[in-house]
């Protein structure tokens, strides 16, 4: 069976700044909180990442002879400024120069202003527990904007506010390494701020441009149908999916999740007046990631600590991954792909979606000058069916972004986990296209499975 998509459907492949730039000093750039982070002996850091600073031309080439229309990748703040106030030119001038080239490949770029890689010099201030960064992350959007905005029309302020505040924060596996569960909660609503506050810039500086965030959805499984249950998956679900979702779309934090974060003490201080009003900005497109459901239980103490790392979550735990797993340990379960695009599109009505990344890390070998990734090709094709239902049973999903184009830095887990739909090698930069490359590219030549 053929499955086409919509007309106009979006097809991209998307990256971060961090993650593959490299050149962590070139031009001016400052320290980001993941410089600091791995500058640790036997961690594995963004330099040089796959050198993308210097070989972005090769890259978007590569791109290009994919036939994938839509790039999306993240500008570094601190490239832009590396204090996170004064602007570096240089900074801005890669970028300039990185919007042309995409688009003299005939290719759209789709922008995300922050992918984790908070200037130091901010972190230094108190970062993003600190509320004064959501209005200095305005005024970066903006600078942004002044320069692209005349070629660049689809602005992604944040991508993943979740894992910015509660691993960075919360449990500290990410930058800035901080376990602190009150200030994770209060760095998550300032980045909803932040966000509120750019949006709101980006739309004063005119023009016809979609703005957007990204969120990362974990849909919740549970094995039995009980109170106890249902109740371990709400916990998770409002913490993990609706904390920041359901601001964004006005409706403020859920009293529920509120009274499970109450004995932190946190979040309500930290909610000023208006706030509110400014996250509400509205959405021209949602982002999602999909990448894994999560499986809740609940423990037999309410009041006990739970195991999984959301900062402040009692009384529920979360169980091991079953059947397939990806090389990071994720399960693979499209159906639940497929549920999330179908409650996002209950819950957010009249909101498009984009999918902004879906993939898989595994382990890849290049042989003869080939990689035969065939688990990511049945990822991909799995995951793109699932996706395809969901348009059938009438969810507005617009586009899909696979993550991603290269093999990449995977943030705490350095070079060991392979996603791309091109082979990285780390020595020699070589780049190899995979098997899943080729796949996606006839997916997209067809517009179709
Ligand atoms: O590599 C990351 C990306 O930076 C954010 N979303 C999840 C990906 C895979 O872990």
């Amino acid at each position: 069976m053929t499955r086409r998509f919509p007309a106009g459907f979006r097809w991209g492949t998307a990256t971060a700044a961090y993650q593959i730039e490299g050149s962590t000093t070139a031009d001016g750039r400052g320290p980001s909180i993941w410089d600091t982070f791995t500058a640790r002996p036997g961690v594995a850091t963004g330099d040089p990442a796959c050198d993308h600073y210097r070989r972005y031309r090769e890259d978007i080439g590569l791109l290009n002879g994919l036939g994938v229309p839509y790039y999306r990748f993240s500008v570094a703040w601190s490239r832009i400024m590396p204090d996170g106030r004064t602007v570096e030119p240089r900074g801005l001038t890669f970028y300039d120069r990185l919007v042309d080239t995409v688009l003299e490949h005939g290719i759209t770029p789709m922008v995300t202003l922050y992918h984790w890689d908070l200037p130091e010099a901010l972190q230094a201030e108190g970062g993003w527990p600190d509320r004064d960064l959501a209005s200095l992350f305005a005024d970066y959007a903006l600078t942004v904007h002044n320069v692209l905005g005349d070629r660049v029309r689809q602005w992604t302020t944040i991508n993943e506010p979740f894992c910015a505040a509660f691993i960075g924060y919360g449990n500290g596996d990410h930058a800035p390494g901080i376990k602190d569960e009150g200030a994770a909660l209060v760095a998550g609503h300032n980045l909803l701020l932040a966000h509120g506050k750019a949006a709101q810039a980006l739309r004063s500086a005119g023009g016809e441009q979609e703005v957007s965030i990204v969120l990362n959805f974990a849909p919740v499984l549970t094995d039995v149908d009980d109170v106890a249950h249902r109740e371990a998956a709400r916990k998770f679900d409002f913490l993990h999916n609706r904390f920041f979702l359901d601001p964004l779309l006005g409706r403020g934090y859920p009293p529920e999740l509120l009274a499970d974060l109450a004995h932190l003490g946190t979040l309500e201080p930290a909610i000023a007046d208006g706030d509110l009003e400014i996250i509400a900005q509205p959405l021209d497109v949602l982002g999602v990631n999909y990448y894994a459901p999560a499986r809740a239980v609940p423990l037999e103490d309410p009041e006990a600590d739970s195991n999984c790392p959301l900062p402040g979550l009692r009384g529920m735990d979360v169980q091991p991954p079953r059947g397939d797993l990806t090389s990071l340990g994720w399960e693979q379960r499209p159906s639940s792909f497929t549920d999330l695009l179908l409650w996002l599109h209950e819950h957010c009505p009249g909101l498009p979606l984009v999918i902004a990344e879906n993939g898989a890390a595994f382990e890849d070998e290049v042989v003869d000058g080939r990689v035969h990734d065939e688990k990511r090709v049945r990822y991909f094709a799995e995951h793109l069916a699932a996706v395809h239902d969901a348009i059938e049973r009438g969810a507005d999903v617009r586009g899909y972004m696979a993550w991603s184009l290269l093999d990449n830095f995977e943030w705490a887990m350095g070079y060991t986990q392979r996603f791309g739909l091109v082979h990285v090698d780390f020595e020699t930069q070589e780049r190899v296209l995979k098997d899943s490359a080729r796949f996606y590219a006839d997916v997209v030549a067809r517009n179709g499975l």
